[in-house]
């Protein structure tokens, strides 16, 4: 269905070596690899209309700024954002839940509750415990099932009229499983809690329609969908935005400045503070327009497909123990080796040209959950071919014979 040889031409990294191997990259849940199309359209900024934006009355601040409108514009239609206006641009996917976080005291009161998953990156569980010692409210956690899966009963069971936000990941990281997040929503918004979704893991591997999913806020990284780092998007209810204090203040975000008041523009402006990543914001439009020709439903089967075979091949590693091993997830892979220390089989598979991560993936919980130190994670992208997974599982056995 895709023309591997073809995509993975368009990355230049795939042709290099690591330590006297092909390089086989298999940390895409950290951080995607760029497409040429991506990495000139950045150069092409800076060569040719580099000049900031919304503000001059010159030729070149107008290109440069409808390049950037224009990128909002692709953003929006890639997740079926109703407005270009709900397209907040940030600097990563870390931002856009602090930006939502630092404000949420407006949602969230003293005395309230706001309900986060086990499964939870650290950036989607501080700000929330940074937000309610601020107001005197309670974080309540969703715990997760020896499969990996939500606690769906004592979710429902947590749900209460104190209950003020409820934030989840699509995707968890470190597990991989996709959660039931419109389930999660529905029964949120029944308790009239608002509701935050991280995106960081699904905007890259699957269709993304905020508006069927129902989400008050949604947040992404565009360095997780093929484009640079440095950028990211906030998307938000019209109401709930509105409803947002600014998280940053200065320059574009003002309406009129005075000494005695300052009012505030209207969306998206508001929550864009300063000169933004603006190289950044349009190569993102780049890396959706290279997502939408491959089509995100050929990206999802492709990389299930990897998962299967990949899921097939670890098991036959003697001792292997798959954490999240159902059928509801994306193409990452968390594992251990009997009592090996991730670490270690990390390190001796990167001399053999294999890029994993090792460690907590910055989930401690979910370790703590599992009583293990960390996990190997081998997450998939597009460009990723079967011929590579089995280099891998040569590489992990290898790395168990050494190790054992
Ligand atoms: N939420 C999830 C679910 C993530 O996977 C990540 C990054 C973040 C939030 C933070 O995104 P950032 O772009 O602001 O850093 N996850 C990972 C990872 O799994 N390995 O490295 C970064």
């Amino acid at each position: 269905m895709l023309d591997i040889n073809k995509i993975r031409a368009d990355f230049p990294i795939l042709k290099r070596e690591v330590n006297g191997r092909p390089l086989i990259y298999f940390d895409n849940a950290a951080t995607s690899q760029k497409p040429i199309q991506v990495i000139e359209k950045i150069v092409e900024y800076y060569t040719h209309y580099n000049a900031n934006i919304h503000r001059g009355v010159h030729s070149l601040s107008q290109e440069a700024t409808d390049h950037f409108e224009g990128a909002r514009e692709k953003v929006r239609a890639f997740f079926n954002i109703p407005q270009c206006k709900q397209v907040i641009f940030t600097s990563g996917n870390t931002h856009s839940i602090n930006a939502v976080a630092s404000g949420a005291h407006v949602f969230v009161n003293k005395g309230d509750e706001v309900i986060v998953s086990a499964v939870e990156h650290h950036s989607n569980i501080v700000p929330w415990q940074m937000l309610c010692e601020r107001v005197g409210a309670t974080l309540k956690v969703i715990p997760v099932l020896d499969n990996g899966t939500l606690d769906m009963d004592s979710y429902h069971q947590l749900l209460n009229p104190k209950t003020a936000f409820v934030v989840v990941n699509h995707i968890s990281n470190a597990l991989g499983v996709t959660n039931p997040i419109k389930e999660i929503i529905a029964a949120a918004h029944r308790h009239g809690a608002m509701t935050l979704i991280d995106g960081a893991q699904s905007c890259a591997h699957m269709k993304v329609d905020v508006q069927a999913i129902d989400a008050d806020f949604y947040t992404i990284s565009g360095h997780k969908m093929c484009g640079p780092t440095g950028i990211g998007v906030l998307y938000g209810k019209e109401e709930a935005l509105n409803s947002l204090p600014p998280y940053q203040g200065g320059g574009e975000m003002i309406d009129q400045v005075s000494f005695e008041k300052t009012t505030y523009a209207g969306l998206p402006h508001k929550f864009e503070a300063g000169t933004p990543n603006i190289a950044g914001g349009i190569a993102l439009g780049a890396a959706v327009d290279y997502l939408n020709e491959i089509g995100m439903e050929n990206i999802a089967a492709y990389e299930n497909e990897l998962l299967i075979y990949a899921t097939e091949q670890i098991k036959t590693i003697p001792g292997a123990k798959i954490y999240g091993d159902v059928t509801d997830k994306a193409a990452v892979i968390s594992f251990n080796v009997a009592s090996l220390h991730p670490y270690d089989i990390g390190t001796i598979i990167d001399k053999l040209g294999v890029a994993v991560r090792t460690g907590h993936h910055c989930a401690q919980p979910v370790m703590d959950r599992f009583e293990i130190p960390g996990t190997v994670r081998a997450s998939f992208a597009f460009y990723n071919t079967k011929e590579e997974i089995d280099v891998m599982v040569q590489a992990l056995q290898r790395a168990v014979n050494m190790l054992s």
